[in-house]
């Protein structure tokens, strides 16, 4: 069967910062599992639908990379899928308080997965969805921080 990651996250849309560590990943388990799933904290611009269908197009290279959505928690999910890891990606020292207390909470519900951290990309350290949608919306060239099936997606959504 091979080795199975999960990569989670709410990918409201995803950016070239998350495709980075998709295909890193990819390169380092035999499928990675990108899931969608509900950040309670965050109201997001995408239907987790129209997230999953840009991350199937700006995926579609990448063979050993499937995505789905799951309504539920992560654990669950992780351990349907019969996955040894969570793998999530590390940018600034301000992401670190957040990431330790997800991790602590889901090695709570499940002890026998763990979680892997990729550090960014350099070029990608201050890049979030957050960021592409505030520039997104006011106009300014995202070109360089997204995939452009994205950008196309973000200008139609600035436009409704
Ligand atoms: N460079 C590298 N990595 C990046 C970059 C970048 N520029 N940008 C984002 N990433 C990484 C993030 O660190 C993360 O690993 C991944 O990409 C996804 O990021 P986001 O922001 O889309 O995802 P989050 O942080 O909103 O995801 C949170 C979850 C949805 C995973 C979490 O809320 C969750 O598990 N929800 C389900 C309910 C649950 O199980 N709750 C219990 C645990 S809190």
């Amino acid at each position: 069967m091979g080795s199975i990651a999960i990569c989670p996250g709410s990918f409201d849309p995803v950016t070239n910062g998350h495709l980075d560590i998709i295909t890193r990943g990819a390169k380092v388990f035999d499928t990675v599992y990108v899931c969608i799933l509900h950040n309670s904290a965050k109201k997001p611009l995408f239907s987790a639908d129209e997230r999953a269908e840009l991350l199937k197009t700006v995926t579609s290279h990448l063979p050993n990379v499937k995505i789905e959505i799951h309504t539920g928690l992560l654990m669950e999910y992780a351990k349907q899928k019969d996955a040894s890891a969570i793998l999530r990606g590390l940018r600034a020292v301000s992401d670190f308080e957040y990431e330790m207390q997800i991790t602590s909470v889901n090695r709570v519900l499940d002890d026998n997965i763990e979680t892997l951290f990729m550090m960014t990309n350099n070029q990608y350290s201050f890049l979030s969805s957050s960021i592409v949608k505030e520039v997104a919306k006011y106009g300014g060239n995202i070109s360089e921080l997204v995939p452009a099936p994205v950008a196309e997606a973000l200008s139609q959504k600035f436009k409704e």
